[in-house]
């Protein structure tokens, strides 16, 4: 298992938990890019990225979306959020576990759309 992610969800790398249910886990990110900066991943790695999603696994893809809005409820975000996901190499993708980018705690600038 050569995975980042998959060894933080083994515990063999530690995080800072946020969140944890039967098939997400959310950590705080190593590199924050706002004050809060919050990763959400299935624990269970079926998929490098949303280029490999179809109807096999996309129940954690909702389980993901389910894990960030009670994430945001229990962290206060009610002034709001983005959720950001990078797939592959042109995307920015640097670890290939699927996983969701959630950033908050301040007024978040600049937007590619
Ligand atoms: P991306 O570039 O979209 O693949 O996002 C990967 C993120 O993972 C990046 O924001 C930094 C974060 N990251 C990488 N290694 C670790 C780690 O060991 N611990 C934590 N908490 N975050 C990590």
């Amino acid at each position: 298992m050569s995975c980042i992610f998959c060894k933080i969800v083994s515990g063999d790398i530690p995080s800072k938990k946020v969140y944890e249910d039967e098939k997400v886990y959310a950590f705080r990110d190593i590199n924050p890019q706002a004050p809060i900066h919050i990763l959400v991943i299935p624990k269970e790695h079926r998929m490098d990225s949303v280029f490999n999603v179809d109807e096999s696994n996309s129940e954690l893809v909702a389980a993901c979306f389910e894990a960030i809005a009670k994430i945001a409820k229990k962290e206060g975000l009610e002034n709001g959020f983005r959720v950001i996901t990078n797939s592959g190499a042109d995307g920015g993708q640097t670890v290939n576990h699927l996983h969701f980018h959630l950033l908050a705690g301040k007024k978040l600038g600049e937007k590619m759309v």
